[in-house]
């Protein structure tokens, strides 16, 4: 008997099966670049995170081999296009564990895909004195949709209050869960603070009273492993540019028997089986929720991108992020003037802070004269700012490619930024 082919080492793994970050680096070009003179250090991932070789030669070869429309031709290209287009919306499913393809639809991104669901969910399903329940900490794409929403029906917004760390309260939260609440939805990461939200007692207290649960995923896709099956969630809203895939495509997951009972919400070409000037009857799930031409090359980078996580290793890029999480907090809270905004016990690698006598802008311009790149500002989630009383912070992220030598960078560049503010 032949013996066994020896198996391959993993090169994304080091001897004791944590990421080799410095190995996920070489698949990054941008990272080859320098920014000021000095070799980027790029701690937004939050904002957007970067692209592997792996997305970008995916796009590329989808451009210059076969792209055309899809579902539309009989010939050749068209047909390899919707096949690869369609094989993309089965990765999503798989990579969230949704029961059927028809529970994934394409859209621009999360901000999209809430839009989607206040639209056509909420044009159908509010009423005047009904409530949708949001937290303090929502991104904008989480409020002004629900807002739009709540106006057209005459129903109510209420957001659920933080503690000062910036966790739920989750007692509160309880309390306005009401008989009038018709919609929950809230983030399952926060972008401004790092907070990992309490989802799943969320979701059990909202369907205890019937109530279905909207998860903005987009800070979280990237850094933990979801399963929609086991969240329970009723819909889930990410992007591919949070996830190392292009910009311009993102999904909304939903629950068949609600999108089902969803009518369209734009039309156009594709969301129909038949037109006349009088009438029209609408395509199946998905499709129905897709109007137009879609973003076919960035649904095939989306696809290559969730390849690209499963061969790091979600869990192990999480472990890998939640080290650096762990080691940056411990280092910047010894920096005298500077608080940390956002100490939940739950955090995901997203670090938002401010230091005394220095406005944000400036920490960030500083750091960018180091080649350092983070954001500043409210991070377009006004309310939680608001709600801490406070204008901006500076925010550092990382993503599966950042290192111990990117935290050093970072100290280093705010040692300057004290210097020149001493
Ligand atoms: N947050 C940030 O720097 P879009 O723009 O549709 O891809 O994602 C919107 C969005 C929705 N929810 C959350 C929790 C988000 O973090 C974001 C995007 C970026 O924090 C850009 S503002």
């Amino acid at each position: 008997m032949n013996a066994p082919p020896a198996r391959l080492a993993d090169p994304y793994a080091d001897a004791e099966g944590r990421l080799r970050a410095e190995r996920v680096r070489a698949d990054f070009p941008i990272l080859e670049r320098e920014v000021h003179g000095r070799p980027l250090v790029y701690l937004d991932s939050a904002a957007s995170s970067q692209q592997p070789r792996a997305v970008l030669e995916a796009t590329e070869h989808y451009a210059t081999t076969s792209h055309a429309n899809v579902h539309r031709g009989v010939h050749t290209l068209s047909q390899e296009a919707t096949a690869a287009f369609e094989a993309a919306r089965e990765s999503v499913r798989r990579f969230i564990n949704a029961r059927k393809p028809s529970e994934i639809i394409f859209t621009r991104g999360t901000t999209e895909a809430i839009n989607l669901v206040a639209r056509s969910w909420g044009g159908t399903q509010l009423a005047a004195g009904d409530e949708v329940l949001i937290t303090y900490l929502e991104h904008h794409a989480n409020i002004v949709p629900w807002q739009l929403a709540c106006a057209a029906a005459g129903a109510r917004l209420i957001a659920a209050p933080l503690t000062p760390a910036g966790e739920l309260e989750l007692g509160a939260f309880l309390e306005l869960l009401g008989p009038r609440t018709k919609m929950v939805a809230l983030a399952h990461v926060s972008n401004a603070l790092g907070t990992t939200l309490p989802v799943a007692q969320v979701i059990a207290a909202a369907h205890e009273r019937g109530v279905p649960v909207l998860l903005d995923g987009a800070q979280a896709i990237a850094h933990q492993r979801v399963d929609v099956q086991q969240l329970d969630c009723d819909f889930y809203a990410f992007s591919g540019h949070k996830m190392y895939a292009p910009t311009g495509i993102g999904v909304l997951y939903g629950r068949e028997s609600l999108l089902r009972a969803m009518p369209p919400w734009q039309g156009g070409g594709d969301m129909i089986l038949s037109v006349s000037i009088a009438h029209s009857t609408y395509n199946e799930l998905p499709w129905r929720f897709e109007a137009g031409t879609p973003n076919i090359s960035g649904a095939i980078g989306l696809a290559a991108a969730i390849d690209y996580l499963e061969a790091l290793g979600r869990d192990r890029v999480a472990a890998h992020e939640q080290r650096l999480l762990l080691l940056a907090t411990a280092q910047l809270a010894a920096i005298p003037g500077l608080q940390l905004i956002g100490t939940a016990r739950e955090k995901a690698a997203v670090i938002s802070f401010t230091l005394r006598g220095v406005h944000p802008h400036d920490i960030g311009t500083i750091l960018d004269q180091e080649g350092i790149a983070i954001r500043t500002g409210h991070h377009c989630a006004m309310p939680v700012m608001t709600y801490y009383g406070l204008a901006a912070t500076a925010r550092a992220s990382f993503g599966c490619y950042s290192t111990e030598a990117d935290i050093e960078r970072l100290l280093a560049g705010l040692e300057r930024v004290r210097e020149v503010f001493a």
